[in-house]
């Protein structure tokens, strides 16, 4: 019985070296790095292995996501019995919540509008808003949605946020369900996308919901890719219902060159850096939960594989 690493060579090395103290009775392999007798892997861990990578291990277990996300992995490919697990530590949360406040400041402060005044060489008065006046609505109240939450708090937006299930968060005006979509939309003026990204929320940012979004809104992007429809943001800003978007994620990525996001006057982009799963923080994150599996004990991070997230 093994647990395999695949992925960057880096986090492998710290990986290696947390696991042997926490879980020295159970081999730590990193592929490429160390010989691996595939029936021997019971627990992989894995940013982006594809189909035919974890085709190989006929006894896989546990599949351990070194992301916050799932839908990187090849889980449909996935015999049922197989568990998944995905990363919940600290440094991803608190990443994403710095992300967050910073896109959600920029769009409240018009970085965007001033940005490109100031490219075309023009010193442009436009007035202010303090944040109360700004309404943020978080689509995702999971570790991510409520820590950007916490994080925007003290800053004094105004917040609500949208769910699948019933969530109460003291000042947040929470909404839940397609039932709740459509007053959540109309509640805010500022988005951010923090869901995972499943059948039911694939292609969620689109001409439909921005068209029930108050004109002029900012849509933030930091779930996936596939959130958001592409032609549908550059008609929504082009018309002027949406007023700016700042996207870390794209479909696909890199976004190849020539891409019109990359020129968009109205779009920023990050390269999927909001937030960073931490080598050592991430590190303990797994060694705890492999303990919590070996002694038979519930995981954090297990993934309801008929849910998808
Ligand atoms: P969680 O699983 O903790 O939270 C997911 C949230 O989305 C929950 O509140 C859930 O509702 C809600 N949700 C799921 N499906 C629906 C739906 N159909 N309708 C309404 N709400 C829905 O995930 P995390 O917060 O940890 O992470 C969210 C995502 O962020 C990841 O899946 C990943 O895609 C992305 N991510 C991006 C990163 C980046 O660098 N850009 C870094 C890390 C993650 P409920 O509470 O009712 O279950
Ligand atoms: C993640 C990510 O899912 O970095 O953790 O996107």
């Amino acid at each position: 019985m093994i647990m395999l690493y695949h992925g960057l060579e880096e986090r492998g090395r710290v990986w290696a070296q947390i696991m042997a103290e926490r879980v020295p009775h159970l081999p730590f392999r990193r592929w490429g790095h160390d010989a691996v007798d595939p029936a021997e892997v019971r627990f992989l861990a894995a940013w982006n292995a594809p189909a035919d990578f974890v085709a190989q291990f006929p006894n896989l277990e546990v599949l351990f996501s070194v992301g916050a996300g799932i839908d990187q992995l090849p889980i449909a490919d996935l015999p049922p019995q197989v568990r998944v697990v995905r990363m919940v530590e600290q440094g991803i949360i608190t990443g994403m919540a710095e992300y967050v406040a910073m896109a959600c400041l920029a769009m409240h402060r018009d970085l965007p509008f001033f940005i490109n005044e100031q490219r075309a060489g023009r010193w442009t008065y436009r007035h202010t808003r303090l944040a109360a006046e700004t309404r943020v609505g978080i689509m995702g109240l999971g570790e991510l949605g409520k820590a950007a939450i916490e994080m925007l708090r003290p800053l004094g937006f105004t917040l609500s946020g949208w769910s699948r299930s019933a969530h109460e968060i003291p000042g947040v005006a929470c909404h839940a369900g397609a039932e709740g979509l459509e007053a959540f939309l109309a509640g805010a003026n500022t988005f951010v996308c923090l869901l995972p990204l499943t059948q039911e929320t694939r292609g969620i940012l689109c001409r439909e919901t921005f068209g029930k979004m108050p004109r002029g809104s900012a849509v933030i992007n930091a779930g996936r890719g596939g959130h958001l429809v592409a032609d549908d943001l550059i008609a929504a800003l082009d018309s002027g219902r949406l007023r700016a978007a700042m996207l870390d994620v794209t479909d696909p990525e890199p976004l190849p060159a020539g891409h019109p996001f990359y020129s968009h006057p109205a779009i920023f982009l990050t390269p999927h850096v909001a937030a960073e799963t931490r080598h050592a923080t991430a590190g303990e994150v797994l060694a705890d939960n492999v303990i919590r599996l070996l002694e038979g004990a519930p995981l954090v991070g297990e993934v309801d594989r008929t849910r998808g997230y």
